[in-house]
């Protein structure tokens, strides 16, 4: 499996699709906002960011799977998964924090990651055993090791309950801990991976949006949860990440693996 050429093709390809989305988003008064469910929306500046990764990656690897948010798919050794644009909301209402993932997981293991978002002027590769970068500079999570000088990106959608996602705020911020939410599950994992956050926590992630911001944090120097344990590919799963010192009180707040 050539995954020096996957990388790559990954790097250039979350470039031109970024720039493709830039475009949309620069342009997006012309824009129709679909809903896909409650305080979930859609449009086809989405549809043709991901249409434009899947047509590239379709023929630079033919016998690799891809798994996308809009066009969904299936699974293989070798499977892409990517989000074209994870923030959407974000990206529909203006707001900066939002971004293109690309991730590859092969045999069950994310082996690189790629996120770009354009309107913030950053560009994220992260490698298996690699390290991870902004801008081609090496970054490292946080050294924070105490929940009440934590900073955490806490993120939840409709997919999950809501009281669950309240009482774990409440206990958090008892224990003492300041909370952000993004909006973008991408945003989050790269800043925990650059140390901006010290850890984040959502209920329910799907693979695309979380893989390659996993393996970001991971090669920053971070701890996760087992995303993909189980059927965590298909069906998504938990996500936690947070910088090694942290860990182990947040999981334990949390009551997470
Ligand atoms: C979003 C995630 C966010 C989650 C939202 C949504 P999208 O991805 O980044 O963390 O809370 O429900 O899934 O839909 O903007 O690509």
């Amino acid at each position: 499996m050539d995954l020096k050429r996957r990388v790559d093709t990954a790097r250039a390809l979350a470039d031109e699709a970024a720039s493709l989305a830039l475009d949309h988003f620069q342009r997006r008064a012309e824009l129709r906002v679909e809903k896909k469910g409650l305080q979930d929306l859609v449009s086809r500046a989405d549809r043709e960011v991901e249409a434009l990764i899947r047509d590239r990656l379709a023929q630079a690897f033919p016998n690799d799977a891809l798994l996308g948010e809009e066009g969904g798919g299936g699974t293989a050794e070798g499977t892409w998964v990517v989000d074209p644009i994870d923030g959407t909301t974000n990206f529909l209402r203006g707001l900066p924090h939002w971004g293109v993932s690309i991730g590859f997981v092969l045999r069950g293991r994310v082996e690189l990651g790629v996120i770009h978002a354009p309107a913030l002027g950053e560009r994220y590769v992260a490698t298996r055993g690699g390290g991870a970068t902004l801008n081609g500079e090496r970054i490292r999570v946080s050294d924070t090791s105490a929940l009440p000088e934590a900073l955490l990106g806490l993120g939840s959608s409709r997919r999950t309950p809501l009281p669950p996602y309240t009482e774990r705020l409440a206990a958090l911020l008892q224990a003492g801990v300041e909370y952000r939410r993004l909006g973008s599950a991408t945003m989050h994992f790269a800043a925990v991976a650059r140390g901006s956050l010290d850890g984040y926590f959502e209920a329910h992630l799907s693979a695309w949006d979380a893989c390659a911001g996993l393996l970001l944090v991971e090669e920053a120097g971070g701890r996760t949860n087992d995303f993909l344990a189980g059927d965590g590919l298909r069906e998504g799963n938990a996500a936690l990440v947070a910088g090694p010192g942290l860990y182990p009180a947040l999981a334990a707040a949390l009551g997470v693996g």
